[in-house]
Order: C-alpha cells, then structure tokens, then sequence
C-alpha cells in the first residue's frame, strides 16, 4: 500500500524494557510508591479504557468529542492545507472528526499517528485507509520523544501537532515544561500544536469519573499489576489490592492508587527486586490534573505557543486550545 509507511523508532523496544524497567524500580523502592501510568495500556487495559469513555459518569471522552465536532470545520479553516501529527493517536475515533474537516474543504490529507503500540497503529491505519480515498499516513511507533526528536519533513504547507484527550494530566509540572519545549522544538514557526485539557470542576463530578459504579475505572488499575507480572515476572496479587482514587484540591489532581489490604512482599524476578508492602499502605498510578486555561495559556505563551482560539462546551468542563508558535 503506497498510502502507509510505518516507521518503528528505534529504541521503542528498549524504553519498554530496560529504561521501564527502572522506572518500575525505582518507583517502588522509594518511600512512597509509585507506577508510571503507561503500563496500563497493555490490550486488556486499552480494552478497559476505550470501556471508561462510555462509561456514564466519565465525561471526558464525550465532551470532548462534542467540542471537536463542533469546531473541527473552524479548525481545518484556521490551519487550511496542513499535515495532522497526533501524539497517542490510539484507536484514532477522535481523528476523524479533524480528518473530515480537512476532507469536507478539499484539502489534502495528511496524518502522522504516533504510538507506542504498533499493533494499533497498524489496525487503526489500515482502516483509515480504506475510509478515506485520499489519506497518506506516516505511523511512528515510539515514545512521543522519539518522535517528536525524529519527525519524517513536511510535505504540506503547515503541520498541526494534536494532543487530545487531557493526556497532559498525566504529567507533573515539570515533566509538562519539558513536554512543551519538546513540542516547540519539533514545530516551525506558524504551525499549529492542539491541545485538549479537562478542567477544574466541583469534586464530586470529578471523584464520580474516577470510581464509577461498574467498577471499570477499579479494573482497570488493578490491571496494571497483572500487566506488570506479566513484563517482569511478578507474583503481585491483585485480589490483595484496592482501587483507590480521591481529588487532591491542593494540587489540583486526581490521584489513583492501589492499596495494600494486608502486609505483604513482591517479588519481580525479572528486575530482581523484593519489595515489601505494609498493610493500607499505596501505590500511586496516576496523577489527572485538572486545568484552568488562563494559566495554561500563560504557560504555553512561555514557550512560544501563542493560544488563537479555545473552545469549551456549555458546562466548562473541558477545553480544546489551538496554538500558533
Ligand atoms: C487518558 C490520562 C486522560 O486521566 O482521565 C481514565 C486516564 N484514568 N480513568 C484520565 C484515566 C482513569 C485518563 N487519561
């Protein structure tokens, strides 16, 4: 197929087993415990996550959705003819609504996806394809650093990098400074970069998408242990944990953990660690934040970004900023 070419950057092998390896390590023999939260995303907890957007009480995926199909056509105006990067490009749903923005002006399409799971790239590619007559698509599967350092040149006019689905929460502020002069140093001037973030709102709501009912969003931590033996030969035991997510309105994040129900010792063959747990005590998975967008748009101006339009649904629960750098 002369449309696709996925490229497979070359240490994507090694930051999922050496460099995450001590990443694993060292997050659980510091004093309080800690997982990185990209090993969710084994298939069952891609599965579990693509089960979290449709679940009532997670509003992200939806409102967001609902924004971009609201703005998308303003967006591809905006940028005209213009190459789409999306960094954890995922099953790509979200991407169609920017795609057909694109198609439904007559401009030409074309779309960087760049992923860690080549398998998905794969998939999601090859149906775009066959849904899209004019598409050419350049996969990267890699780290976003990776790809963002070895970005293939630009063969449209502009180049829009997106970053949807609030993934920016996952980073503490620091790790988020980093990210955005990685993001400045793989744009010209005059590109776009997208960027889609869940805002602050009332704590009931947000604790509410973290511990729904059906117990999807406790699945789907708990999963990350079974993910986690699996990789390094581990015997944790996930009946012996607890999902555990509350809303810190200090730093203004939802935090989700695994708590430990007894006194207990792990073991990891593979990283030749044994690491002994006190009953109650927690491993932290993940942190969410939950943005206001005057101070990420004074953020971003530090880097150069300068934010041209944002769009929020009704509520205000949700933003989609378009940068210009
Ligand atoms: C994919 C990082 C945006 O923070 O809401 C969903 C992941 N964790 N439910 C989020 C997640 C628990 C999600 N992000």
């Amino acid at each position: 197929e002369k449309r696709l070419k996925i490229q497979h950057l070359r240490s994507v092998t090694a930051s999922l087993t050496t460099t995450a390896g001590s990443d694993v390590v060292k997050g659980l023999t510091q004093t309080a415990k800690t997982l990185p939260p990209r090993y969710f995303y084994d298939d069952r907890g891609s599965d579990l996550f693509e089960q979290i957007c449709e679940l009532p009480e997670y509003y992200v995926t939806r409102t967001e959705t609902a924004i971009l199909q609201a703005c998308a056509s303003d967006i591809a105006e905006i940028t005209k003819e213009c190459e789409l990067v999306e960094l954890g490009s995922g099953s790509s749903t979200k991407t169609r609504i920017l795609l057909d923005a694109y198609q439904n002006l007559g401009l030409p399409l074309r779309y960087l996806p760049i992923d860690v799971s080549a398998g998905m790239l794969e998939n999601s590619a090859k149906q775009l394809l066959l849904d899209y007559p004019t598409l050419e698509i350049n996969a990267l599967a890699g780290t976003y650093e990776l790809a963002l350092h070895e970005l293939p040149a630009k063969q449209l006019p502009s180049r829009i990098i997106a970053f949807i689905g609030s993934t920016l929460g996952n980073l503490n502020p620091q790790e988020s400074e980093v990210f955005f002069s990685q993001i400045t140093q793989a744009l010209h001037s005059g590109e776009y970069f997208l960027l889609g973030i869940d805002l602050q709102k009332p704590k009931h709501i947000l604790e509410a998408a973290y511990n729904d009912s059906q117990g999807v969003t406790a699945a789907f931590n708990l999963n990350m242990l079974e993910h986690i033996n699996w990789l390094y030969n581990g015997n944790f035991d996930t009946t012996q944990f607890e999902h555990f997510a509350f809303y810190n309105d200090t730093e203004n994040q939802i935090e989700m953990h695994l708590r430990s129900l007894k006194s207990q010792n792990v073991k990891l063959e593979a990283l030749n660690i044994s690491v002994d747990i006190k009953a109650s005590e927690t491993i932290m998975t993940e942190i969410s934040r939950k943005f206001d967008i005057a101070t990420i748009k004074q953020q971003l101006s530090t880097h150069g970004l300068i934010t041209q339009k944002v769009w929020t649904d009704t509520n205000n629960w949700f933003g989609l900023l378009l940068c210009q750098l």
